[in-house]
């Protein structure tokens, strides 16, 4: 590890900053500021977790030091021969629940790994408050979060009243497990951070980084048997080619997702955008009932 003056790096002594040898640190030659953001992840697949944090953009980013990210099974803790972690629910029925103390071990762990003594974690479960790239942006601003995956029945109601700050849900379906969820915050919490991305335009360029769907994109070839490429877009007239970009965002989400479109408001500009590319749709519409398809 590089002695850095003035910098204090709260996580030196958890062995989880992964600077092989001799490759320059990146953290301190791009943003000698910040800290890594550490991310915990409280499993028993821990494999699982790992295998995704070696992918991609978040591969790439744990590889150059800009996330941190540890897992922890619970199994670990157990204290019987068996390394249980889970038993049988009270009041009868098929299943099995996590217990508390191997969590509560497992999460003491992370406690002292980390430094966050009083640290809780983020439980993945469908009764959580639904994740957004809102929730998303906030937790990217946090230095440590803690994810706890829960398998089976899920986990004790106790271990959640008294280790558990929030339930996040990445949606209204039912899991095998939390390790999912808890990849899918990983992935959109990591690109997130600072000089993960290739530039700073490409977070805010995002589909819903303005509360819109994104728009669409084309490449090479120009012209194909399954249509042309709208020639705004080879113009090179930035300006025309931003406003096409903004009226196929707010059209799209028009049609698509009318309920994001409450949340946000329009400026004049996108607002008038929004009129012609509804006037549009509904000429071609029309035209497309009264050409019709023999009905
Ligand atoms: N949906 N959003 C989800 C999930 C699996 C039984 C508790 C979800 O976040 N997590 O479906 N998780 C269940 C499986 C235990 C977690």
């Amino acid at each position: 590890m590089p002695a850095q003056a003035g910098i204090h790096w709260k996580h030196l002594d958890s062995g989880l900053c992964r600077n092989d040898g001799g490759k320059k640190d990146v953290r301190f030659s791009i943003h000698p500021w910040s800290r890594a953001m550490r991310i915990d992840v409280i499993t028993l697949f821990p494999d699982f977790i790992e295998s995704c944090a070696r992918v991609g953009v978040v591969g790439r980013a744990r590889e150059r030091g800009l996330i941190e990210i540890a897992t922890w099974n619970p199994r670990d803790f157990a204290t019987d021969n068996y390394r249980s972690a889970d038993d049988r629910c009270y009041g009868g029925g098929p299943g099995v629940v996590m217990m508390i103390d191997p969590l509560r071990k497992a999460l003491d762990s992370v406690r002292r790994a980390s430094g966050s003594e009083h640290g809780k974690a983020i439980y993945m479960s469908p009764q959580g408050a639904r994740l957004d790239q809102a929730k998303v942006e906030a937790f990217a601003q946090r230095d440590h979060l803690i994810l706890l995956c829960g398998r089976y029945e899920g986990v004790d109601e106790r271990f959640i009243e008294h280790a558990v700050e929030e339930e996040i849900s990445v949606g209204d379906y039912v899991l095998s497990g939390g390790e999912l969820a808890a990849a899918i915050v990983i992935d959109a919490v990591g690109r997130l951070q600072d000089g993960v991305l290739h530039d700073a335009q490409s977070a805010q360029q995002d589909s819903f980084s303005d509360g819109l769907l994104d728009c669409p994109h084309y490449t090479r070839p120009e012209h194909h048997e399954w249509g042309d490429v709208p020639a705004v877009l080879a113009s090179g007239d930035h300006a025309a080619i931003a406003r096409w970009r903004m009226k196929q965002s707010l059209g799209r989400t028009w049609l698509r997702r009318p309920d994001l479109l409450e949340q946000v408001v329009l400026d004049k500009k996108q607002r008038a955008l929004l009129d012609e590319f509804r006037r549009e749709h509904e000429e071609k519409t029309t035209h497309d009932r009264d050409s019709g398809s023999g009905e």
